[in-house]
C-alpha cells in the first residue's frame, strides 16, 4: 500500500497523483471516462481528440501489435464537438479532472473546437493535439512554431481553463514549438505523441494499415519521449506532461527525473489493464521513500543539476 502523498499541481490543475490517462486509450464515452477517473491512482483523464466535425477514421487495419509496442492508425474517429458534449453529459461522478483533448484543421477551426468544448463543465482543462503522425493537416501544423504559436495565443483568449499542447516527436523543431507555445500562453506541454511509422505485409507487398502510416507507442517509444521531454525541460519553463512506453514505475520516475510533472500512460493500459495506475502509483510512491523525498515535486528535472 502506498502511504506517501503523491499529489501535484501541474497548470492549475490539483492532480491526486501525476499519473494521467493519454488521449486516445479509452476513447470518448463518458461513462467510461468517468469510471477510470475514480479508479486507484488515476491524477486525471484524457479525452480521444475531438474535431469540430463528425469523422469516422479510417476501415481496418488500424492497429498492428509488435514486441516492443504498438503501431495505430485509427485516423482520429470522433463524433464532432456538440455530439461531444452530450457524451460528458453522461459523466457523472468525474472524480479527477478531464482534460478534453482536440484539433483543427486551420487555427480558426481549432479556436471554434476550443469554444464549444471549453463550455462544458465538466472539461478541467484542455489539450490541443497538433500532432497525429498520420493525419495529414493536423500532423504538419506541429512542424511550424508560428502557428502553433498563433493557434495557442486565440484559443487562451477565448477560454478560461489550462491549454496544454500536444507536441510531435516527428520534427528536429519539438523545442521551437514547445517554446513558441509557451510563450503564447500555453499553461503545459505533453510530449510526446507517436512517432510516424510503417509495416509491410511481406506477402500482399503491401502496407499493413489501411491509412499506410501510423503512430508506434509502447516501450520503444519511451527512449525517444524520455530525450525529447529532457531537451524541453532545459529550454522552456512551464509544466510538461511525459508521455511515451511507459509500462513500469521506474519508466515514471525516469520521465519526472527527466522534467515532466506528470506522466501521461498509454500503450500500457492496453497491455495490463487499469489496475496499472494503482501498481505504479504504489512504485513511485515506494520509490521516494526509498530515497527519502516526500513529494513528487522534489524530483522533478533532477537528473538536470
Ligand atoms: O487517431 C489517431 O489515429 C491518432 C491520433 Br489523433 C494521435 O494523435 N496519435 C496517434 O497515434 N493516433
Amino acid at each position: 500500500m502506498r502511504s506517501l502523498d503523491l499529489s501535484v499541481d501541474i497548470a492549475g490543475l490539483s492532480l491526486k497523483t501525476p499519473l494521467i490517462l493519454a488521449s486516445g486509450i479509452l476513447g470518448l464515452s463518458g461513462r467510461l471516462l468517468a469510471k477510470i477517473s475514480r479508479a486507484e491512482g488515476v491524477g486525471a483523464v484524457t479525452t480521444k481528440s475531438i474535431g469540430l466535425k463528425p469523422r469516422d477514421g479510417y476501415p481496418n487495419p488500424t492497429i498492428i501489435l509488435l514486441p516492443y509496442g504498438l503501431i495505430n492508425s485509427m485516423g482520429l474517429p470522433n463524433p464532432g464537438a456538440e455530439a461531444f458534449l452530450k457524451e460528458l453529459d453522461e459523466a457523472e461522478d468525474l472524480s479527477s479532472p478531464l482534460i478534453a483533448s482536440f484539433y483543427g484543421y486551420s487555427v480558426d477551426e481549432i479556436v471554434e473546437t476550443a469554444r464549444i468544448i471549453a463550455k462544458h463543465p465538466r472539461v478541467s482543462a484542455l489539450e490541443l493535439n497538433v500532432s497525429c503522425p498520420h493525419v495529414s493537416g493536423v500532423y504538419e501544423l506541429g512542424f511550424k512554431p508560428e502557428l502553433v504559436a498563433e493557434a495557442v495565443s486565440k484559443v487562451k483568449k477565448i477560454i478560461d481553463k489550462p491549454l496544454f499542447v500536444k507536441l510531435s516527436p516527428n520534427t528536429h523543431l519539438i523545442v521551437d514549438v514547445a517554446r513558441a507555445a509557451a510563450e503564447a500562453g500555453a499553461d503545459g506541454l505533453t510530449a510526446i505523441n507517436t512517432v510516424k511509422a510503417l509495416a509491410i505485409d511481406t506477402e500482399l507487398f503491401r502496407p499493413i494499415l489501411s491509412g499506410v502510416y501510423g503512430g508506434l507507442s509502447g516501450p520503444a517509444l519511451k527512449p525517444i519521449a524520455l530525450r525529447c521531454v529532457y531537451e524541453i525541460y532545459k529550454e522552456v519553463d512551464i509544466p510538461i506532461v511525459g508521455c511515451g512506453g511507459v509500462s513500469n514505475s521506474l519508466d515514471v520516475v525516469e520521465f519526472i527525473l527527466a522534467g515532466a510533472s506528470a506522466v501521461a500512460l498509454g500503450s500500457v493500459i492496453a497491455f495490463k489493464g487499469v489496475g496499472v495506475f494503482r501498481e505504479l502509483a504504489e512504485g513511485l510512491s515506494s520509490y521516494l521513500e526509498r530515497k527519502g523525498f516526500r513529494s513528487v515535486r522534489e524530483i522533478v528535472g533532477l537528473s538536470h543539476r
